[in-house]
């Protein structure tokens, strides 16, 4: 058992394990593919895509070699993988210091972005997607709310902490990268062990961050060498304390010396820069505490994380060394470059089959067939499904409906002013009564 919890965090954990939320997911989580290799036909991307210039994805219909098995609700919920740096950041006194790790695990996502040059399945427009962890204590859930713009919205939960927000990529095509940009924001509540001091100096039970994902470009299409880049000033917000910071992913340079390259400084809210944080969002991030004599000086600042190898690793990080707070997951060799968390989110046992709403990705039988390596039959279903939610459409303009989705109601963000996806929270419940059979018939 990871921790003790507080009375805030108890509630949650009660909550969630009273909605049965992790009933289905008694086995351990999935660790391998049917599949050892990947013996998909090898394409040259440039020769399919040369004639698609200018266009974005969601307008390209492209062989279903092109795919991995995931679907865009999954590389959703990958976001997730390295959460206990945001149960770290709960057991933190110091907001400056938490801040450093919510803007980690922040970057943390990208690092599953290496070597994966395939389309995922794009969601069908309400296809849901849960994801329940109970040696972590937290449970997920994802839902396509719109098909053009394609927008997924996301919320975890967990007794520390809460991850919402949404997918909103804008895609093009430019030949010389395919790029992808990020429309909508990310929020994450901590519910510190110790409370928060929020701006006013009350002590409060829980504190709100806001951030929008960096883009991400995949390059070298044409030279053969296609690589995925991720790229941007990431600023980070604690709204309930006034910490912010402002993490910058270098872009991939000609020589690539400056590739996977971050860093950036947690500032309080006087404005005082208050740790250094530095290192690569493919293997490891670094942080130290800016000291009261180098505060001042901005190039005795920005050298403090630069080399990759500290010269002392500490773990204390009130020691004045460099401490690590991340580190990336080895990388197995399996199909489809698939991280291990990955492998982990489309497996379906017999114990969550009774569980799972009919709209699961898990039950996406063009996406199954893809991950089981029968490609034409991934191909036939994936035409099958798309002509099936052209009908609906139709459907529905015909009888001048407008598409609600199921579980989540676009809102406009009570302390941001943003607008964002509310999750409705009766998911879980309906699940638990077995109450879901008829939430869509989309496969
Ligand atoms: C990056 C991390 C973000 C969410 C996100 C959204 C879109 C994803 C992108 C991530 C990674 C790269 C991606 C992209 C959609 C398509 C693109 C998977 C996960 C691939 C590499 C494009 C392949 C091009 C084909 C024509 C082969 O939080």
């Amino acid at each position: 058992e990871v921790s003790k919890y507080n009375e805030p965090q108890t509630l949650v954990l009660q909550k969630i394990q009273q909605e049965g939320s992790f009933l289905g997911y008694e086995n351990p989580p999935r660790q391998k593919l049917s599949m050892d290799k990947d013996n998909r036909p090898k394409v040259g991307l440039w020769g399919v895509l040369k004639s698609l210039v200018g266009k974005d994805m969601t307008r390209m219909t492209l062989p279903v070699s092109f795919n991995e098995p995931t679907s865009l609700l999954q590389r959703l919920a990958e976001d997730i993988e390295y959460c206990p740096l945001l149960d770290t950041a709960a057991t933190l006194e110091d907001s400056a210091l938490r801040i450093i790790y919510v803007a980690s695990f922040a970057a943390s996502e990208y690092a599953s972005t290496i070597g994966r040059i395939a389309k995922p399945f794009n969601p069908l427009l309400g296809e849901t997607f849960e994801y329940s962890r109970p040696d972590q204590n937290y449970r997920l859930f994802v839902e396509q709310v719109s098909h053009h713009p394609p927008i997924s919205a996301c919320c975890a939960q967990s007794p520390k902490w809460d991850y919402y927000g949404e997918n909103a990529v804008d895609s093009k095509f430019r030949g010389r990268s395919f790029d992808f940009k990020h429309l909508g924001k990310m929020f994450c509540v901590i519910r510190p062990d110790n409370g928060v001091v929020d701006k006013n100096n009350n002590v409060v039970s829980e504190e709100l961050y806001s951030w929008k994902k960096v883009n991400t470009s995949v390059v070298g299409i044409m030279l053969g060498n296609p690589t995925v880049d991720n790229f941007g000033k990431m600023e980070v917000t604690n709204h309930t304390t006034g910490d912010v910071i402002i993490v910058d992913l270098k872009q991939r340079g000609w020589r690539d010396s400056s590739a996977y390259q971050l860093s950036g400084q947690s500032v309080d809210r006087y404005g005082r820069p208050q740790w250094a944080m530095g290192g690569h969002w493919n293997s490891r991030i670094f942080a130290k505490k800016i000291q009261e004599s180098v505060r001042q000086d901005n190039n005795r600042r920005n050298s403090l994380i630069d080399a990759e190898a500290p010269t002392k690793l500490s773990n204390d990080p009130y020691s004045g060394n460099k401490f690590l707070v991340w580190q990336a997951a080895p990388r197995p060799n399996v199909p489809f470059n698939l991280t291990q968390f990955a492998i982990t989110l489309n497996g379906l046992d017999g114990n969550l089959k009774n569980w799972l709403a009919p709209t699961d990705t898990r039950l996406r039988p063009d996406q199954r067939a893809m991950e089981d390596g029968r490609y034409d039959e991934a191909a036939d279903e994936k035409h099958r499904v798309e002509v099936k939610q052209r009908v609906a459409r139709k459907e529905r303009e015909e009888a001048n409906e407008e598409y609600e989705p199921n579980w989540f109601v676009k809102k406009e963000h009570p302390v941001t002013g943003d607008a964002f996806w509310e999750f409705q929270g009766q998911y879980w419940k309906l699940r638990m009564d077995h109450k879901l059979e008829g939430c869509g018939d989309i496969f």
